[in-house]
């Protein structure tokens, strides 16, 4: 079939609204219908070539929800007519981290952007004939898509698709760093650097986890506020004010339990770093260049204040698991996920989408490729 899609091809252009040609699901995968797909900064990076895939042209877009229209053999558990959520890291259920539950460290995970199915070949062509590659598997910038099922997650058909889009990445990357890698306790304080997409969510992962102190830092003014609405306490104009001065003035010169670095690590990370407490966590959820070797943290600090920094995808728990939970705690109101959409977009909109996150527009744009 032909499907309207948005295309990646060179570092710096624009994505190009195209007509691709898509196969039937083959072994193992099944068609869906792209109901809504959420604006994330990685895709970004790979149009700026900041973070390289392997090849183009590519459709991008791994934030993305749906229903399924057709099944290809051997798929079990999902069928016709359910609503799915796309995970960006597919789960083998074979490998040893799927094994122990935890699908986000699969070994597939590399494989995500290298273009092809996870059987190798493609089910995506041009006008001209040549291979298209899907993005983290999944290519949602489009009307369907064909996926493995090791990349859908089923969910209730009750949530309105825009809103599950943000399950499938922002929302489990940001609450799920806050409550499975750094583990935040009720009463402990924590610093958020960067509130767009994942910070917003560690926000309310905080929140949820029951912190006491919430420190909310950006330069950009209306999303200290947004982050308010979100559950910070506090709020640091990072553009005006000394980051960790304001944080030890806030803490009684200690620092915070756990800082989250969510933007441009080689600038943030040593404040956020100096901004946490003796053996706290730093937990660093922003992507850099595949290129980038800094670390920019004096090991002698590292060594004598006994302080952990660790790296987090995926919020740090299967999306199998985790997605289904989120679901259920919007359901009963312990995270919000409709405010976190700043505006829709159709399709053909999709630049303008972006203009709107890197301006500091947006929290979160949603394409409607149907509308
Ligand atoms: C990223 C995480 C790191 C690998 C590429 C995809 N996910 C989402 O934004
Ligand atoms: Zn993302």
């Amino acid at each position: 079939m032909r499907v309207r899609s948005a295309v990646f091809h060179r570092p710096g252009d624009p994505l190009s609204i195209e007509e691709i040609e898509l196969d039937p699901p083959q072994a193992g995968e099944l068609l869906v219908r792209v109901e809504a797909v959420g604006l994330c900064r990685t895709d970004w990076h790979v149009m700026q070539g900041e973070r390289r895939v392997a090849m183009s042209p590519m459709v991008l877009g791994h934030e993305g929800a749906g229903v399924v229209e057709e099944i290809g053999p051997g798929v079990a558990g999902v069928a016709p007519g359910d609503h799915v959520v796309l995970a960006f890291i597919p789960g083998c259920g074979t490998c040893r981290w799927c094994r122990s539950g935890r699908e986000h460290l699969c070994v597939l995970g590399p494989r995500i952007t290298l273009g092809p199915q996870v059987d190798g070949t493609f089910r995506r062509r041009d006008a001209t004939g040549r291979d298209v590659g899907a993005f983290c598997m999944i290519g949602a910038f489009a009307q369907y898509t064909v996926v493995h099922q090791a990349s859908v997650v089923p969910i209730d058909r009750d949530l309105p698709l825009d809103l599950a889009s943000l399950v499938a990445c922002g929302v489990p990357a940001g609450v799920g760093a806050a409550r499975h890698r750094a583990k935040v306790r009720p009463g402990d304080s924590v610093l958020v650097v960067g509130v767009g997409g994942d910070g917003m969510n560690v926000v309310q992962g905080a929140r949820l986890a029951g912190a006491a102190t919430i420190v909310a830092a950006d330069v950009v003014a209306h999303k200290l506020d947004w982050a308010r609405a979100f559950g910070a306490t506090h709020t640091i104009d990072a553009g005006r004010e000394d980051l960790v001065a304001a944080v030890h003035a806030l803490t009684d010169g200690v620092g915070v339990d756990h800082a989250f670095v969510c933007i441009d690590p080689p600038r943030t990370l040593l404040p956020a770093f100096r901004a946490t407490a003796k053996a706290g966590n730093v937990v660093v959820t922003a992507l850099t260049p595949a290129d980038e070797l800094s670390l920019p943290v004096p090991p002698l600090e590292l060594v004598t204040s006994q302080k952990a920094i660790m790296g987090s995808v995926y919020g740090f728990a299967s999306p199998r698991v985790q997605i289904p939970e989120l679901v259920a705690l919007y359901r009963q109101g312990a995270i919000r996920l409709s405010e976190l959409v700043t505006r829709r977009y159709p399709l053909d909109a999709i630049n303008d989408g972006y203009a709107d996150l890197i301006a500091g527009r947006n929290l979160r744009g949603v394409v409607l490729p149907f509308a």
